[in-house]
């Protein structure tokens, strides 16, 4: 067949995929490199600002990326259980791969702290759910001991190397459509997985020779979570952000080489600041993506004002999750609509404004 069939299809040469292995697959993956124009004059008109829109992915999260990858190789390696602790994405994306090969999920989740569309993904894909009354951080060191001690239960978070392998192709797939590495990428920070695999792209394509040059790495992480910037483990993380509300990410290291070896930053943005950024992604660009997810170009606004970026930079942003996943967020500090009676003297009324 011809047609689109995922990023294991497309970048096979450079996954660790076996010539015979099973894919499982939703179609991940080919998502849109947005180029910016209402949001680019609002910020800096001199910069060339893309936005990866990763919210299009099947479950509406970049974490399809990974989760192809990890749970393909889990499922040739004949597990059919896997388990992973989440804020919300990871969760609703490992029970939607799990139900298309027919394996069992489970998920430990925060109580009350994820977005109500990922909870009600989780739920529908038929994942076996559980609640903690903790927080991330907890939820994720259990599952690695369970992971352990239970040796016919695949752990699929990104501490899972299968799943860096596939995020990886978010760059690849950015570079074959620019035709060169931008300047700086910008993206949310949380268990930084995704900094480190998007930093592992970028390098493979370079040493290669697909591009010339490298990025500079630009994370962010929520002013209440931001353990790599304040240097030291968060205990309490919050953030109306709950993606990202992790004190203790897993690849902490990984994301400070991403940073170093690169030349790039990791810095914090305010939840004011992340809201603002969300607010103008969808009303200037018709892009509505998470709260999470602002935090990119909510940094590129902040480093904007202290005059980071040198005229002409090309920069992208990842987009990480689909605005539709966090409904409760979109209906916070924003009017609500009028109602009106269902007659045209009201409705024109209405119209002007009276
Ligand atoms: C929308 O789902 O950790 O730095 O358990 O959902 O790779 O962790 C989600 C993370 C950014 C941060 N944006 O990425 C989970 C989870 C969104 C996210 C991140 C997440 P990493």
């Amino acid at each position: 067949m011809s047609h689109y069939q995922g990023i294991i299809d497309r970048y096979r040469a450079f996954l660790p995929i076996e010539k015979n292995d099973s894919i499982i697959t939703l179609y991940e993956g080919n998502t849109p490199l947005h180029e910016s124009h209402n949001l680019r004059l609002a910020i800096n008109p001199e910069l060339n600002i893309f936005l990866k829109f990763e919210g299009l992915n099947p479950t509406g999260s970049f974490k399809d990326r990974g989760m192809t990858m990890a749970v393909t190789q889990a499922y040739n390696a004949g597990s059919r259980k896997i388990i992973c602790a989440s804020t919300g994405n990871t969760s609703a994306s490992a029970a939607a791969y799990a139900a298309n090969c027919g394996m069992i999920a489970y998920v430990l989740i925060p109580e009350g702290k994820i977005a109500l569309g990922k909870m009600s993904q989780a739920m529908r894909y038929g994942a076996k759910i559980i609640q903690i009354r903790g927080n991330f951080d907890q939820a994720l060191s259990m599952v690695c001991d369970i992971a352990k001690e239970e040796s016919d239960i695949s752990l699929v978070n990104s501490v899972n190397p299968f799943r860096i392998q596939g995020q990886k192709t978010a760059s690849y797939e950015i570079i074959d459509e620019l035709g060169f590495a931008p300047d700086y990428h910008a993206l949310p920070v949380g268990n930084a997985g995704n900094i480190t695999a998007y930093w592992l792209g970028y390098q493979e394509y370079f040493e290669k020779r697909i591009s010339q040059s490298l990025p500079k790495m630009l994370g962010f992480q929520a002013s209440g979570s931001a353990p790599i910037v304040r240097g030291h483990v968060v205990k309490n993380p919050e953030t109306i952000a709950t993606a990202i509300r992790i004190g203790n990410p897993a690849s902490w290291k990984q994301a400070e080489a991403a940073r170093d070896t690169s030349g790039g930053v990791i810095n914090e943005v305010t939840d004011a600041e992340i809201m603002q950024a969300y607010d103008m992604l969808a009303s200037l660009e018709g892009v509505f993506c998470e709260p999470a997810s602002a935090a990119s170009v909510a940094g590129i606004i902040k480093l904007n004002a202290q005059g980071y970026f040198a005229a002409g930079a090309n920069i992208v942003c990842t987009l990480t999750g689909n605005g539709l996943k966090d409904p409760d967020s979109a209906m916070q500090s924003i009017a609500t609509p009028i109602t009106v009676d269902a007659e045209m003297d009201a409705v024109r009324r209405a119209l002007e404004g009276k």
